[in-house]
């Protein structure tokens, strides 16, 4: 199992080279089939995109939480076992239940797009498919940019909490989260990149309070002294953990690259994006990503599907699930 993945990762790793130039699919070296393809679905579900953005639009116009929480849930999804939607069963001890993903948004969302492929095109699309077209479409909700998004994933039938422990936590050093996101294939620079992704959505006052009071009261230094006050006003000492703050204060509902711009000023919610400015290993990324000319948003789109190729399931392997949140 262990060695399969491995050489599934790097199979995956060389389509995506291909795929990444134009941030699309294009001639793919001879006799080499494997991986997600643009146009995957033409001829046996031609609607699949238009299927998952409505789903998606009518989800995110219900409750704009939903485009966050999509975003991050295909991060979580492909970090863990690759991009196979091991991320949507429910049930005991599955991934979803694992700490880090109680707060994930948005699967009723991927059930309901779900529900209306089997309709269209019975036994077809993949719920990995679905998640990764849905998270583009969240991207592109928040007025970000959009992106053609290879398909062809397969889903996969393992999902344990146990195998959740891999994901960055907001806690997390430069070294280490630049060893995470090494162990699945993606570059410092991709990691800051993605980690754009923050430009849109909120975090819960516990992943950050720690920064705002110390044992002794005192705040994490490299927080901007006229923002400290407003975070203590929203996440006062030993008040709501669960209170949500903006990532991106100020523009927490729109897909741009201010993120990396309060980055410098020292206006990062949590810490693992604060150091990304403090630490000299991310800094000189985070300036470039910050200029106006920055190329961060098709940077993002190449990124990302970068990330959601991870470790994929590739011919008869795993399944194309009936239902997204049990395995068949
Ligand atoms: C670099 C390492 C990363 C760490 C340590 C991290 C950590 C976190 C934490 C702690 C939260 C707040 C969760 C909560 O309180 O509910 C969060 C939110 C979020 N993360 Fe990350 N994250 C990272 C990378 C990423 C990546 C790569 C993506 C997607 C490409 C992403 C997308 C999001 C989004 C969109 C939210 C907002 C969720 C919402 O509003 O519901 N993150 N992240
Ligand atoms: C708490 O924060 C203050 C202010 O930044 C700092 O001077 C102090 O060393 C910190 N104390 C501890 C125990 O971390
Ligand atoms: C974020 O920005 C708004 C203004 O857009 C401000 O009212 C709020 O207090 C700021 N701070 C935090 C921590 O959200
Ligand atoms: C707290 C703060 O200064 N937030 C800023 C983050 O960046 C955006 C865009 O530059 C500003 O509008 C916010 O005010």
């Amino acid at each position: 199992m262990g060695l399969f993945r491995s050489s599934c990762l790097f199979i995956t790793f060389l389509s995506c080279l291909v795929i990444s130039v134009h941030g699309q699919a294009t001639a793919r070296p001879p006799g080499f089939g494997v991986g997600p393809r643009l146009g995957f679905y033409s001829t046996t579900c031609p609607n699949v995109e238009t299927i998952v953005r409505n789903a998606v639009t009518a989800g995110f116009n219900a409750n704009p939480r939903i485009a966050p929480g999509i975003l991050r849930m295909l991060f979580h999804d492909c970090f863990v076992l690759g991009c196979d939607a091991s991320i949507l069963i429910s049930g005991t001890n599955t991934e979803r239940t694992a700490g880090p993903n109680l707060n994930l948004r948005g699967f009723e969302v991927i059930d309901n797009a779900k529900t209306q492929l089997e309709a269209a095109c019975p036994g077809v699309v993949s719920c990995a498919d679905i998640l990764a077209l849905a998270a583009r479409d969240s991207v592109v909700l928040t007025r970000g940019i959009s992106w053609q998004v290879p398909t062809g994933r397969r889903d996969g039938r393992v999902s344990l909490a146990s195998n959740a422990n891999n994901l960055p936590g907001p806690g997390d050093s430069v070294a280490i989260q630049q060893q995470k996101f090494t162990a699945v294939g993606l570059s410092t620079r991709e990691l800051v990149v993605l980690a754009g992704a923050h430009t849109i959505g909120t975090a819960g006052c516990g992943t950050f309070s720690n920064r705002l009071f110390n044992s002794t009261g005192g705040a994490d230094p490299t927080i901007d002294p006229t923002f400290l006050p407003q975070l203590r006003t929203q996440c006062p000492q030993n008040g709501d953990a669960s209170v949500r703050v903006d990532l991106d204060n100020g523009s927490g509902t729109t897909f741009d690259n201010s993120y990396f711009i309060n980055l410098s000023r020292g206006r990062g919610v949590l810490q693992s994006d604060q150091i990304l400015w403090t630490d000299p290993a991310t800094r000189p990324i985070v300036q470039q990503l910050m200029s106006p000319r920055s190329t961060f948003n098709a940077e993002f789109a190449r990124a990302m599907n970068r990330m959601s190729t991870i470790g994929l399931l590739t011919g008869t392997s795993g399944e194309i699930r009936r239902v997204c949140s049990a395995i068949n």
